[in-house]
């Protein structure tokens, strides 16, 4: 079902030097950033010349994180990142399965004639690239990345910058190596990680114990407020408006983490969370054991993702979008 490039086509490609671009999806993540900036350092390592660009910024929570001023943002700098992607040997997609997960910026490397690899763990991958290494059993694109500098034989490159990088992408897509794809080999991994200087504590500091106080009593509203079970299901969510993200301060990538609260609820065994953003809504989804919410958001929501974690988008109006969520359950309930 999915193409699975051998890694000597890699490694033939990374011979000599070569200009290359790196690439993740909007909005990135601390899979995204992670991965990210750790191959941009590997690359760089073996003699290439590097850039990574972002379709947008990360967020404020994220600036700790080693390499990140080498980040370019393509809505900030279009030209500049264009004559980067136009003039470079490869683009590589990270931790991102179709290009419209870059919107306007997805355009651009559709475009450039460059040989394009992607890396990436999120089901059914587009057929675009040149080399696809696609492994949706993977937790994280950082657990994937490490496996192919140990594959290249590259395993003395990892500093504790691309440890540091790497531990941050699969700790962030394992929900703190808690979901079903924290498997013996991702605690192998991290182990090595921490070796070469990864240091635990203070990443889980910095990513978890790093709110101002707006956003943390902006999560107390939404679970006091705004949270709601649906009548005689297993099935929770919580939506806000542009109004209230603006009352309390929210900036984008803020309310990340905030989709898996409900969960926490013993028998709430899938929830959404909607919120509105520039006349759309935007969706995460999360679930427990076999809830299926990778084909609910596809099926209905115009995205997709993981299984026990995906994402959608509509362009209609808030009240339509979570009465359109509630209808699924209500009629099958
Ligand atoms: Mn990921």
């Amino acid at each position: 079902m999915f193409k699975q490039n051998n890694i000597n086509e890699l490694k033939e490609y990374l011979q000599k030097p070569k200009k290359i671009v790196v690439t993740s999806h909007k909005n990135p993540d601390g899979d995204a950033l992670g991965s990210s900036l750790a191959w941009t350092k590997i690359l760089t390592k073996l003699g290439h010349s590097v850039d990574y660009i972002s379709p947008n910024g990360m967020p404020e929570y994220y600036s700790w994180l080693p390499l990140n001023k080498q980040m370019i943002i393509y809505e900030k700098s279009k030209d500049y990142a264009k004559n980067l992607v136009y003039s470079a040997d490869i683009v590589f997609s990270l931790d991102y399965n179709a290009l419209d997960r870059m919107d306007e910026f997805g355009e651009v490397v559709k475009a450039s004639k460059a040989v394009k690899i992607m890396i990436d763990h999120h089901l059914f991958p587009e057929d675009y690239p040149t080399l696809t290494y696609s492994d949706t059993s993977k937790s994280s694109t950082g657990e994937m990345i490490f496996e192919m500098i140990l594959a290249m034989g590259e395993e003395d490159k990892i500093d504790a910058d691309i440890a540091t990088l790497l531990y941050t992408a699969i700790l962030t897509d394992t929900g703190s190596f808690a979901f079903k794809c924290t498997t013996q080999r991702v605690h192998e991994i991290v182990g090595v990680l921490v070796s070469k200087g990864a240091d635990p504590d203070t990443v889980q500091n910095q990513v978890y114990n790093c709110f101002t106080e707006s956003r943390l009593r902006f999560f107390g509203f939404c679970i006091m407020n705004k949270m709601h079970i649906i009548p005689n299901t297993n099935v929770a969510y919580i939506a806000v408006s542009e109004k209230e993200l603006r009352e309390f301060d929210i900036q984008d990538g803020e309310t990340e983490g905030l989709a898996n609260y409900p969960l926490k609820i013993a028998n709430v065994q899938a929830c959404a969370f909607f919120r509105e953003k520039d006349k759309q809504i935007r969706i995460s989804f999360r679930s427990k054991g076999d809830f299926d919410v990778n084909i609910l958001a596809r099926e209905h929501f115009n995205g997709g993702g993981h299984k026990n974690a995906s994402g959608g988008m509509m362009r209609d109006s808030l009240e339509n979008t979570v009465k359109k969520f509630e209808n699924l359950f209500l009629q099958n309930g």
